[in-house]
């Protein structure tokens, strides 16, 4: 048992899935397996993270603010809850992000748990080493949060099962995954990651 893993689930809130403010193309497919990883991590005691954009009402990062996005994940909002069949086991700490006004906060790494603790320091308080990362949006947040791991010194599996892209331009998650991969992330199924983990 490999006992150094964390799983980080980014953003599987309501306006990144279908219906949403903004939504993901087919977003709402990482819910199955993040669910079940998120169980699997849980009851093999390692620690579970969810991270959520929790932005103000006003914000550069929305479109009449000069930002590039239409108005998505306003805190306290049924946009901004998780999505309802996600399975967040209990203790599962949630990272908000977004809540600065002039930052995008694409990065879960950019957030903070509700009492105040960084991700980074959260990882190194609880020993992580190997983070294993899943969600919305593999071209944005997830891309964004995987590349801050790299940077924190961090071992990191992307579940290539559990992510989807906004592609905006036509490619960008194709080349987000590139850029991971030179990044020195790893890529592998829930399913795949169940085994080396329980292996
Ligand atoms: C995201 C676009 C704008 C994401 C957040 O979660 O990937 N994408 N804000």
């Amino acid at each position: 048992m490999k006992n150094d893993a964390a799983l980080l689930i980014v953003d599987v809130q309501n306006d990144f899935c279908p219906g949403g403010a903004l939504a993901v193309p087919d977003g709402d497919r990482v819910v199955e397996p993040l669910s079940r990883a998120a169980g699997f991590f849980s009851a093999a005691g390692l620690p579970v993270l969810a991270s959520r954009d929790w932005h103000p009402p006003v914000t550069t990062h929305f479109a009449p603010y000069g930002g590039a996005w239409p108005a998505h994940c306003v805190e306290e909002t049924s946009g901004a809850a998780f999505h309802p069949a996600l399975r967040l086991p209990e203790g599962t700490m949630v990272i908000s992000k977004g809540n600065v006004p002039d930052t995008d906060s694409y990065s879960a790494f950019d957030g903070q748990s509700a009492d105040g603790k960084s991700l980074a320091d959260l990882l190194a308080a609880l020993q992580v080493r190997h983070l294993y990362i899943g969600g919305l949006a593999t071209d944005y947040c997830v891309r964004s949060s995987a590349l801050d791991a790299r940077r924190a010194g961090l071992e990191v599996t992307l579940l290539t099962d559990a992510i989807a892209g906004v592609d905006i331009v036509a490619g960008d998650s194709e080349k987000a995954l590139d850029d991971l991969g030179r990044a020195g992330v790893m890529f592998g199924t829930v399913d795949e990651v169940i085994r080396l983990i329980s292996g």
